[in-house]
């Protein structure tokens, strides 16, 4: 009896000294870091930000988990340059890719005009394994090809699965997939690809379980090829067949999200893990009618309005972040590098970005300097300061200027009401737009001729 209650009481110190030590070592190491990017997922394409069509119970469940943003924006309005922005903490008028393709580029993949990440660019992998982080990328990458500067085996991560060129991503049946810097993987016939990209990521997490992680989730999901192995949550629908699979394919991003979560708890890292969850640039057009994937939002990606930016973004942090919060912080994925860095305890040298771990602990921050954005085919630009937002199609072009709080739709331009805010924005597109050969700036950008519309249409992605 005696001996008993003697064990008794040693196993109830020892678990003390467990419940003790454990969560001591959680707090004195940096989290693991998770960012999930969906690909042309629109604000209105997730439950939580108001859709009516699209079931999205994980995502939703992080949100009530999270926080959630109404006003974070996108690197760019379509892949390449958001990814170019999100991995470097640049913003596209200073970052090297601004846009999918760059004029007098070469890449030496199928002679398409594309520029890679340069030697010089640091990325936010390449940041937080130096801090000692394990470093996985799984899904699009974008941002050279094999046989580049841009691979991402020479920007950080250690492991990297998925598509490096932005066009083979279109293939969700494709032959193989690339590890690495260019090694390619073959692929069972008839596997859709997003399966292997996603149990490599779930996969890559266990491996690393003991130690902090980064992984980076760009997956392809639900950009086109618009095709899915079942679009049974949404086969009754009366829409067209392209609308229900990209309903399916948001839904089961979203089931993998459950599938993630699920792990994260399982594996015992969930106290000590936070999860982003967004996509890279506003909803391409055919969704906007029978979805309303734009949201309240006019235009789509490719374009600077709303509908091209806002993005949807959750972040999920246990313990830190108040659950069920919202939040109308204006920010981008241009700050994600220095909120990485941030949570690692990294020195983040990027002007560009700006950490919102404030934010996400519930303190007041002071608001953001102005986000800036440029496009190149055609050439715009963007800013957004507080309540304003403005765009212009050239830079002698007329500026036009919304409330995007009273008018989130922006279809009253104030710009003639307000001289001096159109003065100081004029001055920010100027300054913050610096010199490219690859990206010039364009005075009057040349309407679209016809037959160019396709062109672009396929580079597009
Ligand atoms: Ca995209």
């Amino acid at each position: 009896m005696v001996s008993g209650m003697r064990l008794h009481a040693g196993c109830i110190t020892f678990l003390t000294l467990l419940a003790l030590t454990h969560p001591a070592q959680a707090r004195d190491r940096p989290p693991n870091i998770v960012f999930v990017m969906a690909d042309d997922q629109g604000y209105g394409d997730v439950a939580c930000y108001g859709s009516k069509h699209l079931l999205t119970p994980n995502i939703d469940q992080l949100a009530r988990d999270g926080m959630l943003f109404r006003h974070c924006y996108a690197g760019s309005a379509v892949c390449a340059p958001t990814r170019c922005v999100l991995m470097t903490g640049m913003h596209p008028g200073h970052c090297t890719r601004r846009d999918n393709t760059a004029t007098g580029a070469l890449d030496s993949f199928k002679g398409r005009p594309l520029l890679p990440l340069s030697a010089k660019d640091t990325t936010i992998a390449a940041s937080l394994k130096k801090a000692g982080y394990s470093t996985g990328g799984f899904g699009k990458w974008g941002l050279g090809n094999p046989g580049t500067t841009g691979t991402p085996d020479k920007h950080g991560f250690d492991l990297f699965f998925g598509y490096l060129d932005q066009v083979h991503a279109h293939d969700y049946y494709t032959s193989h997939l690339v590890r690495n810097g260019g090694e390619e993987v073959p692929l069972e016939n008839g596997t859709y690809s997003h399966i292997p990209i996603f149990d490599a990521a779930l996969k890559f997490i266990r491996d690393n379980a003991e130690k902090p992680f980064f992984c980076y989730l760009p997956v392809c999901l639900p950009h086109g090829k618009y095709v899915t192995p079942s679009d049974k949550a949404y086969a009754d629908k009366p829409w067209p067949q392209m609308v229900k699979n990209y309903a399916a394919m948001i839904t089961h991003l979203d089931s993998d999200v459950g599938r993630l979560m699920k792990l994260i708890k399982d594996i015992g890292i969930d106290d000590n893990t936070i999860v982003f969850y967004t996509s890279d640039n506003g909803p391409n057009l055919p969704f906007v009618k029978p979805l309303g994937s734009a949201g309240p939002f006019r235009g789509t990606k490719r374009q600077l309005t709303e509908g091209g930016l806002r993005a949807p973004m959750i972040v999920r942090w246990p313990g830190k972040i108040k659950p069920g919060t919202q939040s109308d912080f204006v920010w981008g994925h241009v700050d994600f590098f220095a909120t990485a860095c941030a949570l690692a305890g990294v020195k983040n040298n990027k002007t560009d970005s700006v950490s919102i771990v404030s934010t996400l602990l519930g303190k007041k921050q002071q608001q953001r300097s102005p986000l800036y954005w440029e496009i190149h085919h055609p050439f715009q630009q963007a800013v957004r300061t507080g309540k304003w937002k403005a765009i212009r199609h050239g830079t002698k072009a007329p500026l036009k200027l919304f409330d995007v709080i009273a008018d989130p739709g922006e279809s009253s331009n104030l710009a003639d009401d307000n001289p001096d805010i159109v003065k100081n924005i004029e001055a920010i597109m100027s300054r913050e737009h610096s010199p490219s050969k690859f990206f010039p700036a364009r005075e009057k950008p040349k309407a679209r001729k016809a037959g160019r519309k396709k062109t672009v249409k396929k580079q597009s992605a």
